[in-house]
This record gives C-alpha cells, structure tokens and sequence, in this order.
C-alpha cells in the first residue's frame, strides 16, 4: 500500500514536469532496506529484502558504536537498497542518482547492473540511470557500502571515528536529452572564475559543462547571467551551442560587473548568484543556479590575511561533522544549529577539518561571511602506491570541483599532520604534497594552498604549500601554555618570508572537572579540568594578539567528537577539546572566553560556574566580558570594578563564606548593563 501511494506521488511529479521541461531534483532518503552483512546476491533485483531494517538517510550503522569507547566498532561492508516505480511519462528524460557522501567505498548497483565505485567517504559522486531504468516498472537500487581499511584510500588512520555508511542525502535529478552535466566529479557542471576583482569592477568567467544525451540535432542558446541580491540582472552574456552526437561540450562565458559590491566577511557577506540556463526558442532545456561573492584577498608573511585590501583578523575554529548519538548522520537542522554556535563565537573563519563537510555546510559559510578553509583527509600516514596517490589526487579534484563556486572559500588544504615522529616507518610525503599542491593550483589559480603541519616542523613536506599552518599543542602535549609564544616566534625567524598561522591548538576539558587554580594534567588521563582547558585559551589568545603575522588562528575544536579508540577525560571515546560539549548542550567556559573578544553584543559570563561544591575558602573569580567594567559581587558585597584584560576580569583570592555564596557580576559598557550571577557552596575548608 505505502509503496503505491509512493508511485501515484511520483507519476503526479512527473506530469508536473511535462509542461516545463527544466531540471527536477527529489531526494531518495526515505524507504531504504539495510543489512549490515554481505549477502552475496544482495545487488539482485529479484532478492527478497522485506527482512532487512528500514532505515532512512542519513544513516550510519556506527552511531552507537563509534561513540562509546574501545575502539571496536563496525568496520566492514553492509548494504542498503531502495525500490521504487519510475514513471513511463519520463522515458524522454535522463536519470542521474547523486550521492552526498558514502564513508569509505560505494558499490552502486541499479537493476542488477554495476554502475560504478566510488572510493572516498566524504566526496559526493553521481551516476547515469537513464539507459537502465525499466519504466512503468519497479527499478532496485542496491549499494553495498565498506568502511573497513583500504589501503589506497586517506585518510588511513587519524584521530576519528570513520562513521560507515550513506550518511548524507541520495538524490534523483531529472532532466531533459540535453543539460548542463551532473558528471564532471559531481560537481555542479558551472565554475564561477573570479578572473579579476577590485573595488571597482569585477571580470568573471562562467565556465559551462554541456551534456548532449540524444543521437538527435540540438541547437540552443547558453545564457550565464549574474543576478544580485534583489534578484536584479546586473551582467549577461549568451553563447549559441549546437549539438549533432551525444557528447560533453565545455562553454566560457565572461561577464563584467562594475562597482561590485563585495562580499566582506562577516560584516557584510553580500550575495550574487549566476543563473546559467540553456533554452531553445519555446523551452528551458536546463537551469542552474549557484552562489557569487565577488572578493578578493590576500596573505602577507608579516602582516597577516588581507580581505578586500584590508587587514582581517582570521580566527575560528576547526570542525568535525559528527554528534552525539548521530555520528555523521546529520542534516541540515544539525548543520544550522552548528552554524549559529560558530557565528553566536564571533568567529571569522572555519577551518572544516579533516575533510569535504556537506555542501550545504559551505553555503552556510557564505551566507555568514565566515572565510572557510577546506581540505581533503590526507591525514596522519601515506601509504606508498601509485593508488593511494591517485585516491588523494581525486579526492583533491572533487572537492574542489564540487566547491568552487562557493565564495567562503579561499583556502584548500592538502595533508594534516603526515610528518610526525609517530608515524614511524611512513613514507616521505614530500612528492606526493608538491603534486597536490600543483594539482590544487591547476584545478583553482583563484584560491591559495594550504596545509596543516606538524613536527618536525621543517620537514620540507610542510613548506610546499602557498601559506603554512601547524598544529601546536603547547600546555596540552607539550610543555606550558606560556611556551606558544617563544616557539612560533622560533619558527617565523627560521621561515621569514613564508605566512605562518595556526590550523590547531587547544586543550581538553570536562564540564564535571573542575580545579581551582588548575594544574596542567595528564592529557591521556581521566581528570580534564575545565579550568586549564580555560587557562590554555586565555593564554593563547593573548599570546596571538602579540602576533598580527598569523594568518590565521583556529582552535582545536569547536565540538567534542567522537574518537572510539580514546579513552580519558569523563568518557570513553571522546575527544573532549570542543568548546562545546558533544550534545551541543554546553558551551564551556573558553567558548565565552573567546565570546568576550570576539563580538560586541555586550556580555557578562562568570567562569567555573559547574563548580558549585567547593571545599576550599579561597576563590579566583574570573569573569568574561566584552565590557568596559565589570563589578563583582560575592554575597551582596563589591569587590570593585575592574578593567577587562583581553576579555578576562580576575578577582583572585576572594574568600568564601561556609554554605551558600550569592556571586553576581555586572558589566557596564556605554548604556548597557549586563549581568551574570552563579551559586558556589563551600561544604568544609580544607
Ligand atoms: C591533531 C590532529 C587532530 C587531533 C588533535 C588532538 O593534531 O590534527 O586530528 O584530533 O591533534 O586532539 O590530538
């Protein structure tokens, strides 16, 4: 019964259609069949699958157990299917399946034929159905997917868990014999070049893949226009194209836009889009929309990132994609709430590590001015085979095609992390970073390299990119936090005339440990003070400031993530160096830490809050603020005002009162007042 109902949906679809034949995109993630095993005739039309889970995506089979410590989670094949009806009213028409992403391998069947592999986790890939679909009829689509260890295909190891699965959207896009191509690498089939921009003008290139499906005659008319935020055409340029064979035709059409209005980070993200449509006299053959920020930038070894001609303080974070009970089955809801915690920090980029994150991710980038570094999972080892090479080579290709035309971002980053001295026995990656970075610049002149590098620091793999980053943990792996400054000022003299930031640093925290003043701990162990995680922050912010030659500065991480084979902190399985906790519940006290200097919203937060059963009399009050002054008050009485020292107001030493203690802060800053109050309880001095 369901299924009929499924089928009348789609044959109202369909006539939908008839009367204007542009694109028609629908999701297939609802009415999947899953087995986690490998039933040998699980790609046959006729298997009988009514046995299996339903299941929709985005799904993973490793929610659970990729979460919960011990590092034995799933990790082999399993397979979905879907069957569904396929209109006789579109056998005009041409059938592509799109695949956001499949962790690690894919194995795409349809009616029993072979359609391809696709061997990567995080890119999108797509297919042709047209020649194999039966209309009228039901079609079966079956996919095994692999998330065990392929030798040629990164990441190899790293520090996540490798959720398995179809963890993002499946599509079926519909268009007509003739449409601008969904097969070049999944990408959208148009690449917005910003050949030249300047305050004043702006030069594009609008590059068009054609694909002609018919042993038919075509002629048409390519229009690439740019329209801006009102919807108002601003630039349009038209091509005649003709078609005899089936066949690719690639088409450039150059577009100029005078006094541009720029797209200027968060202050002002503004929005173009290039409509391109292919039209014949009486119809629309094909339409696709994509999104235009015209800007332009620029890294300086002394002075940093330049955005528009002006210097930008890029600081953010890094971000992992998966959530607590979810792993990377998430959707648009949870990308959005994401999002707003990132923008709610006043953060100015994101570096969305260690791999190609959901497109719609990076649309979100581009609408909140957030300058984005994105990068393959070349992460950790290489092996060394020509295979692996052209995996890394691929994943590279596809995250750039698929990406180009968003405007967030500017950076695309080619390995983590692939020298360090514990990765004893792995090759030189050197050649391989050289051609990925060659690559990179082949695929994209627009856009610089970038990597994120680790020790020994002047292993010449870390240097082949256009600007550096590095991953220094001080105060957490190694020695205090005070040691960050002097040993990036070590580097900077020993690489002048390179642009040097920071990809990762950061330290973990429990929100139910807490210390007072805290002490470093053991980072592998079970105690993770929030406390120090805060120090850590503090420190380093302060130390950044000092330092306007840092391109940029990204904290190591956004969200606690999932690492199965972890196991310290309050839970086994955690990364726990998130400013946020894994539910997204809890913004920890460094995330306000960063809040106080990074927005202007006027806001008052008094750190060690969770603390709240306290044994020793003596209290060092810190509280956040982007405020002016702010007074503290303990049980009624002020302890004074005091000035901000980069965000932080510390009272050290304040002593408390046996039982309940009333703490109150209140910040001041022109006209606004904000305030902020916890309760502390001392039991017993020690
Ligand atoms: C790193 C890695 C990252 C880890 C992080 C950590 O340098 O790039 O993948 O999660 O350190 O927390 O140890």
């Amino acid at each position: 019964m369901q299924f009929l109902i499924l089928s009348l949906t789609f044959g109202i679809m369909a006539q939908a259609h008839e009367e204007h034949t542009a694109r028609e995109t629908h999701d297939l993630n609802t009415e999947w069949r899953f087995q986690k095993a490998d039933p040998a005739d699980a790609a046959s039309p006729e298997l009988d699958d009514s046995a299996w889970d339903s299941v929709t995506l985005p799904h993973t089979w490793n929610a659970r157990d990729g979460q919960d410590g011990g590092n034995n989670y799933y990790r082999g094949p399993a397979w979905y299917r879907r069957a569904w009806e396929i209109p006789e009213s579109l056998r005009s028409r041409r059938l592509f399946l799109r695949f956001g992403a499949a962790n690690t391998v894919a194995d795409v069947h349809f009616n029993g034929t072979h359609l391809g592999r696709h061997r990567g986790g995080f890119a999108a890939f797509a297919f042709e159905i047209t020649p194999h679909i039966q209309f009228g009829k039901k079609n079966v689509l079956a996919v095994r997917v692999d998330n065990g260890h392929f030798e040629d295909v990164p990441p190899w190891s790293a520090d996540f868990t490798f959720f398995g699965g179809l963890y993002r959207s499946v599509e079926l896009l519909i268009t007509g014999p003739t449409c601008i191509s969904p097969l070049d690498h999944a990408s959208p089939g148009v690449f917005i070049t910003q050949t030249r921009v300047t305050d004043d003008r702006a030069d594009l290139d609008v590059r068009t893949r054609l694909s002609h499906g018919a042993n038919a005659d075509c002629t048409a008319r390519l229009i690439a226009s740019v329209e801006d935020a009102e919807g108002k055409t601003v630039a349009e340029a038209t091509q005649n194209v003709a078609f005899s064979r089936p066949g690719n035709l690639d088409v450039s059409q150059r577009l100029t836009i005078d006094k541009p209005h720029l797209w200027n980070g968060r202050k002002d993200p503004y929005l173009y889009a290039v409509r391109v449509r292919l039209e014949t006299e009486t119809q629309i053959l094909d339409e696709v929309r994509q999104p235009l920020g015209l800007r332009y930038f620029r890294v300086d070894a002394d002075k940093g990132f330049f955005l528009n001609g002006r210097p930008y303080a890029l600081h953010g974070v890094n971000r992992h994609q998966d959530r607590l009970d979810k792993g990377w089955a998430i959707g648009k809801t949870e990308h959005d709430e994401d999002f707003a915690l990132i923008r709610e920090l006043g953060c100015t980029g994101v570096r969305l590590a260690h791999y190609q994150h959901d497109d719609y991710v990076y649309s979100l980038c581009d609408k909140a001015g957030l300058v984005v570094w994105a990068e393959i999972p070349l992460v950790n080892r290489i092996h060394d085979s020509q295979a692996f090479r052209d995996n890394a080579r691929q994943q590279l290709v596809e995250l750039i095609r698929q990406n180009y035309n968003h405007p967030s971002i500017l950076f695309w980053g080619v390995h983590n992390e692939i020298t360090a001295p514990w990765l004893k026995g792995s090759p030189d990656p050197t050649n391989l970073i050289r051609d990925l970075h060659n690559l990179a610049k082949t695929e994209d002149a627009t856009r610089l390299t970038t990597c994120a590098g680790c020790d020994p620091i002047d292993h010449p793999a870390n240097w082949q990119t256009d600007v550096v980053a590095l991953n220094h943990y001080s105060g957490w792996y190694v020695g205090g936090p005070e040691s960050f400054g002097p040993w990036i000022d070590g580097i900077r003299k020993a690489h002048p005339d390179k642009p040097i930031g920071i990809s990762e640093y950061g330290a973990g925290a429990s929100i139910l440990h807490h210390e007072d003043p805290p002490a470093k701990p053991k980072h592998n162990g079970p105690w993770h003070p929030e406390e120090w995680q805060t120090l850590v922050h503090e420190q380093h912010w302060r130390a950044m400031q000092d330092r306007p030659y840092l391109w940029c500065t990204f904290i190591w991480n956004m969200f606690d993530f999932a690492v199965d084979g972890r196991n310290e902190g309050d839970t086994p399985g955690r990364n726990d160096k998130g400013l946020v906790t894994y539910d997204r519940r809890t913004r920890k006290d460094a995330f306000h830490a960063y809040k106080a200097n990074w927005t202007d919203e006027p806001m008052v937060y008094i750190a060690s809050r969770r603390f709240q059963e306290r044994t020793t009399a003596s209290a060092n009050v810190r509280v956040y603020s982007n405020c002016e002054d702010v007074e503290l008050f303990v049980n009624e009485k002020s302890l004074g005002p005091k000035r901000a020292d980069h965000g932080a107001f510390v009272w050290p030493d304040v002593t408390l009162q046996s039982g309940r203690n009333a703490i109150r802060a209140v910040g001041r800053i022109k006209d606004a007042i904000v305030t902020d109050s916890c309760e502390w309880t001392l039991t017993s001095e020690n």
